[in-house]
């Protein structure tokens, strides 16, 4: 508990320098600290009720996070509709399955209420996914605010999300143009103790299974198994990342230690020695993934954010203002 102060206090004097070199608009701890003082309870409330009605949002809220943050940055892009002249991110084929819009629209008319025109959109992801990990389980951690939403969003531009057939190499090679280290990237795919996949995600795995009736390598007999039975119910069929698909816990990395990987994208994690060492590494330390999962996280929540006037605080998160 003391070390999470402690590293809390090392990122807070961090961003406050931050904030004193860009001035008073930047992103910071306390950036609604005077302007909408009640966010933090706001938030973490709403995102409680919303799981107790239904803890499997908290992983899609999760999701939501990183395909805001990785398309133009943290900047609620994901959040808008499509009109009748553009098609936004949201309707893109990788992007379909997420939910919790509605979530973030209470929220929203909820900050409205106490706070008009005050917390942007992409704060309110950014918050929300926070909470969501916190209380399935995972790491408490406060992230900087003040991001501001942006005034696109186009499908063209989630061709850019990772791939789940990408292998190790392709994973480094795509965080690392983003200013991730391996460490940092295997901690983020950590996210995937959380929810789940749709056979779509996952069926490239079976095929040689299918086609040839012999074991994919990588893949556990009695799990290669378990996903083609789980297929035969068509591509929108779902399954787990893990045993605790509600838990944020260190199960995920159990499960790639025992092939039952379920993404290539999570697989080859163990199975690449670049990568495997931190794999064990958070299957033996549940403390240390928590570590370095928020840490990255706070990293990746400030992702190419828009400040100041760079971006707008949208009325209704779904529409540019
Ligand atoms: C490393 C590269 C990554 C790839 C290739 C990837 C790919 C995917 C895919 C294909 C799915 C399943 C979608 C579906 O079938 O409906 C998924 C689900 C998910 N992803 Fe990732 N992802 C990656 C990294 C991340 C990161 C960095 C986060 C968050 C920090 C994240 C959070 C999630 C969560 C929580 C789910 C479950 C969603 C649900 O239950 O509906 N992923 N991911
Ligand atoms: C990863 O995939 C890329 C692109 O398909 C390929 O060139 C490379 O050889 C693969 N690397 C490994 C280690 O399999
Ligand atoms: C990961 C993934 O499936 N991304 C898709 C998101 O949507 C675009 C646009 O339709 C696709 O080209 C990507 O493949």
């Amino acid at each position: 508990m003391m070390f999470r102060y402690v590293i809390g206090a090392m990122l807070l004097m961090g961003m406050v320098a931050k904030g004193f070199r860009f001035g008073v608009d930047a992103v910071s701890m306390n950036y609604y600290i005077m302007s909408c003082p009640m966010i933090d309870g706001i938030v973490r409330d709403a995102v409680s009720r919303a799981l107790q009605d239904d803890p499997t949002l908290a992983g899609p809220l999760l999701r939501m996070h990183f395909h805001d943050c990785w398309i133009q940055g943290c900047d609620a892009s994901i959040l808008i509709d499509s009109t009748k002249d553009n098609t936004a991110e949201k309707d893109s084929p990788g992007n379909l399955s997420l939910r919790g819009y509605e979530l973030i629209d209470n929220i929203k008319d909820e900050l409205e209420d106490q706070c008009p025109g005050v917390v942007s959109c992409a704060d309110i992801i950014a918050m929300a996914a926070r909470d969501a990990v916190f209380l399935s389980g995972g790491p408490i951690y406060d992230i900087p605010k003040g991001r501001k939403d942006g005034r696109r969003s186009k499908i063209e531009y989630t061709i850019n999300l990772p791939f789940p057939t990408f292998n190790s190499s392709e994973l480094i090679r795509v965080f690392g143009q983003r200013g991730f280290t391996i460490q940092d990237m295997v901690a983020l795919s950590g996210a995937h103790t959380l929810g789940v996949a749709r056979c779509a995600s996952f069926k490239n795995r079976l095929s040689k299974f299918d086609n040839t009736h012999e074991v994919d390598p990588s893949l556990d007999a009695n799990f290669a198994s378990t996903i083609s039975k789980t297929c035969s119910a068509g591509d929108k069929a779902e399954q787990p990342f893990d045993a605790s698909r509600n838990d944020f816990d260190n199960l995920y990395f159990h499960a790639l230690q025992n092939k039952a990987g379920l993404l290539t994208s999570d697989q080859t994690l163990f199975d690449s020695p670049r990568t495997r060492g931190f794999v064990n590494g958070y299957a033996m330390n549940e403390a240390m993934f928590f570590m370095d999962f928020q840490r990255a996280m706070v990293k990746m929540s400030l992702l190419d954010v828009k400040e100041g006037a760079k971006g707008e605080v949208r009325r209704d998160c779904r529409k540019i203002n």
